[in-house]
Parts: structure tokens; C-alpha cells; sequence
């Protein structure tokens, strides 16, 4: 940084000037400023003048700062790449991303908590939003996505039922960023129609170990349309090349204390680091003859279709390569609108999708407060567009020429745009009637099937981090007969995890089955695509290790843990007493990435402990470094030790001989093993712990 010749004030405040490289600071209007520390007074020590445009100018700016956070999915965090597309798929859709192979199409992610506000932590229990904006030369496509294939509801109109009973209860503003309170599971209680969305939402998915290993889902059925008009329905899948990973609640918790960032720093670090996270675009594609035989509506947002019924075509990766330049410029006013689909997709009646084309459009008018907020750059499709809406406040484009208004006889100069009737958008000619009724169809009316088929695709690992989930969350739940009635629920989908969650509740008496409208279909077979840990990435790249490091370590052995790493493509992070860095036992020095106290074990995914016999005597009271290693072994986390170490580890009560999670650490084979253990992620046969 070059030293500046800063200039104190009379009251010893500093004053920093413009020269020939910084530019002047000037008011909104473009005004030079003089001096940006002292408003203007009558006075030194009197009352600030009326007059003073600059001081009025700033803070009348700062007061509006803030635009309203979105009712739900306020907080979030959003990153730009691009959608390359594999092959042609002309013969299914003509939209026009989907025509040439190797076509790239600019887009824009945005993922994001549901229920939490703008400020809560990024590991909150909860479903991720997961929106993409693909700025198409035919318009923009917004694909609104989540990273669970199936929602709460089958109808919009319950929407704000379910949002409010999920976010703080309305009395006393809280609790926030948590489904662990009465309301919301009063709520999923009285409408069986979420039960296979509750297991859903206890299971790991709901606590992502990032951005970048998680799934998406487009949720409804789509149409994709051809030229020749002929429709396919489609459900859209976005498939983490990086896998799958999940945090422990246990950690969970811990981040949140740690890192409430920890989400948006992980993509951040991980784009900037050049590490690009890709997904892999995949279509369910059948026909109404398929829909027709299917156990369930395929209109109905709370099933899925298994993918081992209709195998997952993978058509193209979605690429992100750079984080925004502004934060609020970007990420907070995206606007996403489900009715955002370009020529070649189309919608379908899922009465959930059908609620959703109308409420984004209003949404983004309250939060962005114009209806121009599609002129936004980061709202405004980046091929030619052309309309007569006109005016209103923020008109940032404003059409040229006389007319306004078509048909017009004012020529091709001054006439404006005109329809295309080859080019233009037209819907599919579904064939819809019928009387006009409010009625939910009774093909929606199997509400627990496939809540039971989710939880017998699970490892056993996995059912038991469900039940925990549940008995956690009734837990936090005043109302008893609120707990008893989920618990009903559960004997509909699973009496194995209704006893567990029962037990783990004491619940003093077992509730009857609830009354089910439709008896679960015990005859659906697991669907392993539906589990994290069978999908597992099988590799260690993108992934943190944290290496807790003394003065007087070993160079070599932390030399060969580097390589190690860097051929598996992880990213190593120093951990020390201070963050001033670390003398090793050759004289050199390494730099600190955290203070301890600042890089708890939750923030890795595996751990070094590489020690020398001193610093340990150092270390071994700090509660800091007690709680690195017993969460690392609760975490069940591949831990790799220098023989200093073994006193830690012994402390917190590590099996070392039969722990075969523990490597040690002598020289390059060490570290290599180590390494190639971590691509299991976690050594689950540790059974202590979390
Ligand atoms: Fe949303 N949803 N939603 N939603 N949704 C919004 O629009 C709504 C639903 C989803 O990063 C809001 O811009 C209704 C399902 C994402 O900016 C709002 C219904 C799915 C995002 C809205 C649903 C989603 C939103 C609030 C029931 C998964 C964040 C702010 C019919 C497929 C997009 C905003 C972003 C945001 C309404 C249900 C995903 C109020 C009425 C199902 C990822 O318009």
C-alpha cells in the first residue's frame, strides 16, 4: 500500500486528498467536495446550517438505503457464469438456448435460506433457493428453483399460511431462521399434504455442507415445446459435479456461532480461487401416456417422479465464474418471475406454478419499487428488446420515435416494433375445461407414500440423522398435542422412525395413525438416487482442510500435506495460537490464515493437527483448541496427527489404535494416505460424538 501524506483537521480528524491518481469526490450533482469530515456550522462548536446541500445530500442517501428484503428468500447470495449446452435438442424444443451444441448462454445464480431474514445465519435449518437467470438470445429464462425436488403445498393459496407459520411467530418476532417452533409444525401437522416435504426437510438437505454440493430442482413438471408444436413434459434437475455433502447438525449449529457468512464465503473463496462450481442441467422427459400411468399427478409439487422411473437426461453444465462486482446491485435487485420462459417452454397446471406466474411480478414491484426494475442490468435480457411500456418512475430506457402504440401507420423509421408471428412466444393449446370449482383434485390425495419412499432410500446413517432432526425440532415445540400429532403423521410413513422420534420426545402414550386420506403405498421401492451418502463425490477436491500448527512443526511433514493437497485439488488453511504466523523447527516462518479461536474444526472438513512436543504444552488448557479436536472426532471428521498430537487426542478421548479416521503423519506417505482417506469426507464408523 503506497503511505499517504494524510492532513490532520483542527480537531484532529483526518483529511485524505485528491491528487492526479485519486479522483476528486464530488456531491451526486457532480459538485467538488472540499471537506467530508465537518458539516457546516455556524460556528465550531455551533448548530449545523439548513444550507449544507452536501451533509443533506449524503444522508438523505444513507436514509434510503435499504429496499425491502423479499418475504421469503431474503437472504442470499449470487454469483454469474454461463449454461453450455451439449447437443441439440431441437427435436424437443425450440428454445433457442437448446439449438446449436456448444452454445453458451450467459447466466446468473442466486441461492438463498427461505424463511431466515437478511441478516440470519447461512446454516440454518432450512430448503435453498436455488434461481438461475439464463439471459437467452430469445429472453430471459428464469428457472426458480429449490435444492428439494418437492414443496410444502399443493395449492399457491396456501402460501402464506405456510411462510407465515414458518418465519417468527407474530406475537413476539421470533424465533427467526428456524422451523423448530409451534407454529410452523401446528401447521405441517394439519396438512398432511406435507409430509413427504417434512422428511425432506429433517434429512441433511436442509443443512448443506455449501453451495456447490448441493442439488436443484425445478420442482413443477414443464413443457418443452418443439417447432413443429409438439410438447414433451419435463422436469429440470441441476446435478453438482462437485457431489453431494451435508454438514452435522452439531455443526450446523457451531458454524452459525463461527461463520454466519460461512455459505457465501465458501462460493466466494472457492470462484475466486478459480475452483469453478458447475452443475449439470438434467430433464425427466415423458409423455402423457407415462403421466397418465404414473401413481401420481404429475401436476402435484409434493411428488417427485424417481429417477430410476425416468433416468435424468444430462443436456448441459451451468458454469460459476465471477462473483458480483456489488453486492446490492446484483444479488439484492434480481428479480426472478417464474413467468419468465422464453419460445420452446411452457408451463403446465401444477396449481402451485400456476399461483407463483402471478405473485413474483408483484414482489419485485414492491421490493424494487418500479415497474422498470427490468431495465436494472441485472435485470434486462441481454439480447435486442423492444416494447411500448413507457414512463413510470425510473424509466431508464425510454423508446425513441412518434408512436407508442401499435397497430400504427408510422413505418418502419417511427412505427415502433411489431409482432412475430414465426419468432414470437406462443403457449401450448393444451386442452383445458371444465366447470369452475375449488376443488382439490382427488389424484392429490396420497400424502404419505412418498414420504415413506424418501425414508427407506436413506443409509442408515441418513434415517437416523432424520429422526434426530424431528425429535430436535417437537423438542423446541410448547404444545404437546402438537408433537403427538406429528408423530401420527410419522406411523403413516414409517412406524420404525414414529417410535424412534416418539422415544426421543418421551411421549407418554402413542398416538393412533392419523386419519389418511389415502393409505400409504408400502410397495414403492427405495430410490437410492434420493440419498446424499450413496451419491457420495468419492474425491476430495473443493473441499477445506484446517491445519492446526505450532511453533516448532515439522516443515517437511506440512510441505507434504501441501502437495498432497494441491494434487487432490483441496485447499489447506493454517490454524495457529495467533495469527502473527508460526516459527517451525527449521527457523522459517509460515502465515496464520485464523487465530484459533477464529478456525474452530467445524469450519473444515478435515483437520491436521501438526504439533511440536512445546507448542502442545502451550495449547493443551486453551478451550479453543480442546474443542477443535473433540468437535473434529464428534464430527467424525478424517484427522491427520504429528506424533506430538497424541496427547490432544488422548485428552479428548480418541480410540487412536482402532481408529482408523486417525492417520499419522510421518512423511510424504503419511499425507498422502491421509488424503485419499478424506475422499470418504467423513470416517462414519467413528461412533462416538455428534
Ligand atoms: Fe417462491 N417466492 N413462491 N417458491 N421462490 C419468492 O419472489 C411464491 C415456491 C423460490 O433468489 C418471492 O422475488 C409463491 C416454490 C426461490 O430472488 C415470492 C409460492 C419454489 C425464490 C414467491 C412459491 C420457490 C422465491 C419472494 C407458492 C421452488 C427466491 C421474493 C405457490 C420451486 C428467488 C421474490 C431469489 C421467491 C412466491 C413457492 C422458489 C413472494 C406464491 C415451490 C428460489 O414472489
Amino acid at each position: 500500500m503506497q503511505p499517504r501524506r494524510d492532513k490532520k483537521g483542527k480537531g484532529g480528524e483526518t483529511h485524505q486528498a485528491a491528487d492526479g491518481k485519486i479522483p476528486t469526490l464530488t456531491t451526486q450533482q457532480g459538485v467538488p467536495v472540499s471537506d467530508d469530515q465537518n458539516s457546516l456550522r455556524v460556528g465550531a462548536r455551533g448548530p449545523t446550517a439548513l444550507e449544507d446541500f452536501h451533509f443533506r445530500e449524503k444522508i438523505f442517501h444513507f436514509d434510503h438505503e435499504r429496499i425491502p428484503e423479499r418475504v421469503v428468500h431474503a437472504r442470499g447470495f449470487g454469483a454469474h457464469g454461463y449454461f453450455e449446452n451439449y447437443e441439440s435438442l431441437a427435436d424437443l424444443t425450440r428454445a433457442d438456448l437448446f439449438q446449436r451444441a456448444g452454445e453458451k448462454t450467459p447466466a446468473f445464480v442466486r441461492f438463498s435460506t427461505v424463511a431466515g431474514n437478511k441478516g440470519s445465519p447461512d446454516l440454518a435449518r432450512d430448503v435453498r433457493g436455488f434461481a438461475v437467470k439464463l439471459y437467452t438470445k430469445e429472453g430471459n429464462w428464469d428457472m426458480v428453483g429449490n435444492n428439494i425436488p418437492v414443496f410444502f403445498i399443493q395449492d399457491a393459496i396456501k402460501f402464506p399460511d405456510i411462510i407465515h407459520a414458518a418465519k417468527q411467530e407474530p406475537d413476539r418476532g421470533f424465533p427467526q431462521a428456524q422451523t423448530a417452533h409451534d407454529n410452523f409444525w401446528d401447521f405441517i401437522s394439519l396438512n398432511p399434504e406435507s409430509a413427504h416435504m417434512a422428511m425432506w426437510i429433517m434429512s441433511d438437505r436442509t443443512i448443506p455442507r455449501s453451495f456447490r454440493f448441493m442439488e436443484g430442482f425445478g420442482v413443477h413438471t414443464f413443457r418443452l415445446v418443439n417447432a413443429g408444436g409438439e410438447s414433451t413434459f419435463v422436469k429440470f434437475h441441476w446435478k453438482p459435479k462437485q457431489g453431494m455433502q451435508s454438514v452435522l447438525w452439531n455443526e450446523a449449529v457451531k458454524i452459525n456461532g463461527a461463520d454466519p457468512d460461512f455459505h457465501r464465503r465458501d462460493l466466494w473463496d472457492a470462484i475466486h480461487a478459480g475452483d469453478y462450481p458447475e452443475w449439470e442441467l438434467g430433464m425427466q422427459l415423458f409423455d402423457q401416456d407415462f403421466a397418465d400411468g404414473f401413481a401420481f399427478d404429475v401436476l402435484d409439487a409434493t411428488k417427485l417422479i424417481p429417477e430410476e422411473d425416468v433416468p435424468i437426461r444430462r443436456v448441459g453444465r451451468l458454469v460459476l465464474n465471477r462473483c458480483v462486482d456489488n453486492f446490492f446491485a446484483e444479488t439484492e435487485q434480481v428479480a426472478f418471475c417464474t413467468q419468465n420462459i422464453v419460445p420452446g417452454v411452457d408451463f403446465t397446471n401444477d396449481p402451485l406454478l400456476q399461483g407463483r406466474n402471478f405473485s413474483y411480478l408483484d414482489t419485485q414491484l414492491k421490493r424494487l419499487g418500479s415497474p422498470n426494475f427490468t431495465y436494472l442490468p441485472i435485470n434486462a435480457p441481454k439480447c435486442p428488446f423492444a416494447s411500448f411500456q413507457q414512463d413510470g418512475q425510473m424509466a431508464l430506457v425510454n423508446p425513441r420515435g412518434r408512436a407508442n402504440y401499435e397497430p400504427n401507420s408510422w413505418g418502419a423509421e417511427m412505427g415502433g416494433p411489431r409482432e412475430s408471428p414465426t419468432r414470437g412466444f406462443r403457449s401450448y393449446p393444451s386442452e383445458d375445461g371444465g366447470p369452475k370449482v375449488r376443488e382439490r383434485s382427488e389424484t392429490f390425495s396420497d400424502h404419505y407414500s412418498q414420504a415413506r419412499q424418501f425414508y427407506i432410500s436413506q443409509t442408515d446413517i441418513e434415517r437416523e440423522h432424520i429422526a434426530s432432526a424431528f425429535i430436535f425440532e417437537l423438542s423446541k415445540v410448547e404444545n404437546p398435542s402438537i408433537r403427538s400429532r406429528m408423530v401420527s403423521h410419522l406411523l403413516n410413513v414409517d412406524e420404525d422412525l414414529a417410535n424412534e422420534v416418539a422415544e426421543g420426545l418421551r411421549l407418554r402414550e402413542m398416538p393412533r395413525p392419523a386419519q389418511a386420506a389415502r393409505p400409504t403405498d408400502r410397495s414403492l421401492r427405495p430410490s437410492p438416487a434420493l440419498s446424499i451418502l450413496l451419491n457420495g463425490p468419492k474425491n476430495f477436491r473443493g473441499r477445506k482442510i484446517g491445519v492446526l500448527l505450532t511453533d516448532g512443526a515439522s516443515p517437511r511433514l506440512l510441505g507434504a500435506l501441501k502437495d498432497a493437497a494441491a494434487k487432490e485439488g483441496a485447499v489447506l488453511r493454517i490454524v495457529a495460537p495467533m495469527v502473527g504466523g508460526v516459527k517451525m523447527s527449521d527457523g522459517s516462518w509460515v502465515e496464520a490464515d485464523e487465530k484459533i479461536d477464529g478456525g474452530p474444526s467445524v469450519l473444515f472438513d478435515a483437520v491436521v493437527l501438526l504439533v511440536s512436543k512445546k507448542g502442545v504444552e502451550m495449547l493443551a488448557n486453551m478451550p479453543a483448541v480442546r474443542d477443535f479436536v473433540a468437535d473434529a472426532l464428534a464430527h467424525r471428521k478424517f484427522i491427520a496427527y504429528a506424533e506430538a498430537a497424541i496427547p490432544l487426542l488422548e485428552n479428548a478421548g480418541a480410540d487412536i489404535p482402532n481408529d482408523r479416521g486417525l492417520i499419522a503423519l510421518r512423511g510424504a506417505g503419511g499425507a498422502n494416505s491421509f488424503i485419499k482417506a478424506c475422499s470418504g469426507l467423513r470416517y462414519w464408523e467413528r461412533t462416538m460424538g455428534a
